[in-house]
């Protein structure tokens, strides 16, 4: 009935053994408690079997797929091991796409993405206690940026964890995952599982969509009961994020207040990108005449060489504008908290406008004065409709001033970023990328590192919704891999990672993993040698290097011919933007070592200023 046992009795290792023994000791526990405990026992239980009668039979395995399954969820990102080798294989064999990673982080980290892009929650699969520690970033990542995902594990045996008894990869690992994700649940016995996965499921994506962690303990997936019964305990979620209508005094009154308002702006966030209510949001900046800013997730919703985009006149409208309308985007430490001289505070109050679907966001940093409560699809829709035919739009004077300063910075933009120095710098291959995805709008950009992240997100356009990938509201490294392998997984197109040098080694693994699943993506390492840059010194002349300073000269392509990938060491502009061209023309796995100047960073790209001081002078 195990197929793990046997595929790998042969020739076990120690921790093998340790591992099968527990395993074993796991299943004749089981087995043995089936026989003890009416609420697993199969002669007693209503929907368990009777062995004379000899019905078709299901198992808790069967049951989470067939639950995931019911609800339209055909992939799983995750890491086997005891005790979900086989749930993994049985997925496998039951038509769902299995994509195994080489570290649980990258696994939850391709969940979230895949959340992010289909409104469907990620699914990641770890074993117990490490492996679900290692997912466990992931899940409280995609908490924090709102993507929906669900994070199972496996666990140990509640009776052995609870006292404390020192079980193979003992911990509690739902008291952990609590706060650190949106809900939290256990399944205990098999005919819970569809309650499970549905509680699950609408956790996770209705709402603000955040991260939920189901906790499978290892002796459920054995349970059996009829297939009958199985099929009947199973739940197809109706409506999983059912709409929310904003209230009719909430939009007249954010519209009153746009109506009065001379110098409007729009703030598109990534809540806006996941809403998939792309034609109305168009259809809103568009008949408003209104200037746009798009967070770095949001790019591609309008395309960024749209007339309204006032990204490269980014402080003048933040600190000009009067009337600022938040689409799904919070006022945190990405927009200055909504205040300061980023948004110009000697020039009086702003007034907000906020779009979002949760209430308790409202008023977070500074007061909202028209909250409009609901989904961003019925919003807008409701202020769309709301303005009629006879609206005015956005004074010209104001957009005016906007169009001057934008074509100005453009036009100095352009000209940096036509020069072609040697070594490269951050402006020469990011024009390189920049062209690539003009020439194929239809990629998805995925993005990590400092200096490499800034740029790269102001110069590389966007012109299609949801093809930017970046490292969110925490600005964390790691995404980077894992993301692009959902990317490409979720979509079938060609994915372009952006990756700084230090931010692509938190991932860097997973080359093996595009390879082995032959995946569209192009990996390009931004090689300045170092965290930010790589020119630190060790101050006290003892023989280790600075601590933000790696290997000179290090060879990442290297690591993915080792996989059978394409690697290609690119030293001009030139040769970038070969290698980048017949990568996404090709599709095949790739990575582009771009050598850039070592002295191009700065310390922490444009949040230096958040890095703290030290008041002591030595
Ligand atoms: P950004 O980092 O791009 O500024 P944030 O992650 O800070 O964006 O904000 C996203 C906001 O969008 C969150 O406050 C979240 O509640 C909201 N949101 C997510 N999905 C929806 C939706 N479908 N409708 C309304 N609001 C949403
Ligand atoms: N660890 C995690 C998980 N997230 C982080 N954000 C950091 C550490 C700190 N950090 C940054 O904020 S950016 C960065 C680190 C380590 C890497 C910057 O170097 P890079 O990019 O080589 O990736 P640039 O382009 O050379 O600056």
């Amino acid at each position: 009935m195990n197929s793990y046992d046997t595929a790998t009795m042969q020739s076990p290792t120690r921790a093998q053994e340790r591992g099968l023994e527990a395993h074993r000791l796991m299943l004749g526990d089981c087995q043995q408690r089936c026989a003890t405990f009416p609420e697993v026992k199969s002669e007693t239980h209503p929907n368990m079997t009777n062995d004379t009668q000899s019905p078709e039979m299901t198992d808790g395995f069967h049951l989470v797929i067939d639950a995931l399954k019911l609800n339209d969820i055909d992939t799983i990102f995750g890491l086997p091991g005891i005790p979900v080798t086989d749930l993994c294989r049985m997925a496998q064999a039951e038509g769902m796409r299995v994509i195994s990673f080489r570290h649980e982080q990258h696994a939850g980290n391709a969940a979230a993405a895949a959340g992010f892009l289909t409104q469907k929650p990620g699914i990641c699969l770890t074993v117990s206690a490490p492996g679900f520690l290692n997912g466990l970033t992931a899940l409280s990542n995609a908490t924090v940026n709102c993507f929906p995902m669900i994070l199972i594990s496996g666990s140990s045996e509640r009776e052995i964890v609870d006292l404390q008894q020192g079980d193979y990869e003992e911990m509690d690992q739902l008291a952990i995952a609590k706060p650190l994700c949106k809900a939290a649940f256990r399944v205990l016995h098999a005919e819970d599982i569809g309650v499970g996965i549905a509680r699950a499921i609408r956790a996770a994506v209705s709402g603000r969509p955040g991260g939920v962690y189901l906790d499978l303990p290892a002796k459920l997936f054995a349970q059996t009961m009829t297939a009958e019964a199985g099929k009947k305990s199973l739940i197809k979620v109706i409506d999983p994020a059912p709409r929310q209508i904003p209230a009719s005094d909430a939009v007249k009154r954010a519209l009153d207040l746009l109506k009065g308002a001379k110098r409007p702006l729009i703030l598109l966030g990534k809540g806006a990108a996941y809403a998939q209510a792309d034609a109305d949001i168009r259809a809103l900046v568009e008949k408003t005449g209104i200037p746009y800013l798009p967070m770095s997730m949001a790019k591609g919703l309008l395309p960024d060489t749209h007339a309204q985009s006032a990204a490269a006149a980014r402080s003048y409208v933040l600190a000009e504008a009067d009337v600022v309308v938040l689409v799904g985007a919070r006022l945190n430490w990405l927009l200055s908290h909504g205040k300061g001289k980023t948004w110009g505070q000697d020039k009086g109050a702003k007034q907000f406008i906020q779009i979002d679907i949760s209430p308790t966001e409202i008023d977070s940093n500074v007061a909202i004065a028209a909250p409009l409560i609901g989904d961003i699809g019925s919003c807008v829709a409701a202020l769309l409709a709301g303005m009629g035919d006879g609206w005015t739009k956005a004074p010209a004077d104001w957009t005016g001033a906007i169009a001057e300063r934008r074509e100005k910075n453009l036009a100095k933009m352009a000209v940096t970023l036509a020069l072609r120095p040697s070594p490269m710098n951050f402006h020469s291959a990011l024009s390189v990328i920049r062209d690539q995805v003009k020439a194929r709008p239809d990629a998805i950009v995925v993005n990590e590192g400092a200096n490499t992240l800034d740029f790269a997100r102001s110069i590389v356009d966007m012109y299609q919704p949801r093809k930017r990938l970046d490292v969110g509201t925490w600005g964390i490294m790691g995404i980077g891999m894992g993301f692009a392998v959902a990317a490409a997984v979720v979509t079938g197109k060609p994915v372009i990672a952006i990756e700084g040098d230090s931010a692509f080694g938190f991932s860097g693994m997973e080359v093996e993993t595009i390879c082995r699943y032959n995946l569209p993506i192009c990996v390009v390492v931004f090689n300045n040698n170092g965290v930010y840059r790589g020119t630190d010194k060790n101050p006290s002349g003892s023989k280790d290097v600075a601590p933000t300073v790696f290997v000179k000269n290090a060879r990442y392509d290297k690591l993915m011919e080792a996989f059978g990938g394409v690697g290609v060491n690119a030293t001009t502009a030139d040769e970038l933007a070969k290698a980048l061209a017949e990568a996404v023309a090709s599709g095949k796995p790739t990575l582009i070592n771009a050598v850039i100047d070592e002295t191009a960073g700065t310390e922490s790209g444009r949040i230096a200023s958040l890095n703290p001081q030290s008041a002591v002078k030595k």
